[in-house]
């Protein structure tokens, strides 16, 4: 039975519990960036040309018309270049510091890492890497280029001049063999902690009903209910900017001055 907290002043017993944890491992998905106005995929507003990211996001639009889903990751990451961590960020940076705590995210936008976080775990890679697409052998070795807006699109790969990709996971493509076996091993933890994720896309949305079968305590940290609520101990249905400084885990929580945010 999912227990329900719908106000900051019900979190303590959440907090005590994560405090005591041996291991905690959280899973971050586009909430967490909302309140950074990075927009959400399936949220209001948030797809860009009416377009969906299930359209866009493939192998095949991408070799249809490579220059149309380079204008969509050029617009994102002009867009995301403007964006600073938000107070959510900035609290799981300060656990990330902590032993035993494992950070895994969705999103591609690099605002974990700004924020602070150490050895965060990108199931579905970063918009700010970019990958041979056509295997030139520099296929498995991404590059960092964080140009906005980036000077030819579709950029070319500095090795054999081919088109360059942007170094996400696509659908329909497999996710990193070794990130996805650190994920599946950080899902036998103490406290297992989902945030802002609607758990649509798959395998991450299936690492919670891992951790559940685990023995893991589950949380949900959304203002909507997923359908993830069969596996859960507790939905804290509010937004990740509010729920996690509230949580006040470690008292000595202060922004690590990244981003400048008061919790
Ligand atoms: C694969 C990178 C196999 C690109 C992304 C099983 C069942 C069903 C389908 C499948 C399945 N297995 C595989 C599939 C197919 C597919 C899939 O899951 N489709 C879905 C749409 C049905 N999965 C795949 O294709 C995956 N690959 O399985 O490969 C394989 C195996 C071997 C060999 C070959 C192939 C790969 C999927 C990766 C897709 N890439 N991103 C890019 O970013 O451009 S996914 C994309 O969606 C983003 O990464 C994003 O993070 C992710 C999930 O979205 P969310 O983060 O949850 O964002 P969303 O907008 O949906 O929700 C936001 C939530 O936040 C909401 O709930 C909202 O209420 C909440 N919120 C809002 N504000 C706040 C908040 N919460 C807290 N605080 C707030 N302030």
């Amino acid at each position: 039975m999912t227990h329900t907290i719908d106000t900051p002043s019900g979190l303590e017993a959440l907090g005590a519990r994560i405090r005591d944890a041996r291991t905690i491992t959280i899973m971050t998905g586009a909430g967490v960036s909302a309140a950074s106005g990075v927009p959400t995929f399936r949220g209001d507003g948030g797809l860009w040309r009416s377009f969906r990211a299930e359209d866009l996001a493939t192998p095949e639009a991408f070799r249809r018309d490579p220059r149309l889903v380079w204008e969509w990751y050029d617009w994102r990451r002009s867009l995301i270049a403007s964006c600073r961590p938000n107070p959510a960020h900035d609290v799981l940076a300060q656990w990330s510091r902590r032993d035993g705590v494992t950070l895994i995210t969705q999103n591609v936008d690099g605002l974990h890492e700004l924020a602070g976080s150490r050895d965060v775990i990108r199931f579905h890679g970063s918009i700010w890497q970019l990958r041979c697409a056509g295997g030139c052998g520099t296929a498995s070795q991404p590059w960092d280029d964080r140009q906005v807006p980036l000077p030819t699109l579709p950029p070319p790969c500095p090795r054999c001049g081919g088109h360059a990709r942007p170094g996400v996971v696509w659908f329909g493509e497999a996710i990193d063999t070794d990130v996805l076996s650190r994920c599946l091993d950080a899902t036998a933890c103490d406290v297992f902690l989902s945030v802002g994720t609607s758990s649509v896309v798959h395998p991450a949305a299936g690492l919670i009903a891992r951790a559940k079968a685990h023995g893991a305590y589950t949380v949900e940290i959304n203002p909507e209910l997923t359908d993830t609520a069969r596996y859960l101990d507790l939905a804290v249905a509010l937004p990740a900017e509010q729920a996690l400084p509230a949580l006040r885990v470690w008292e000595d929580w202060r922004s690590p001055g990244g981003s400048g945010h008061e919790s």
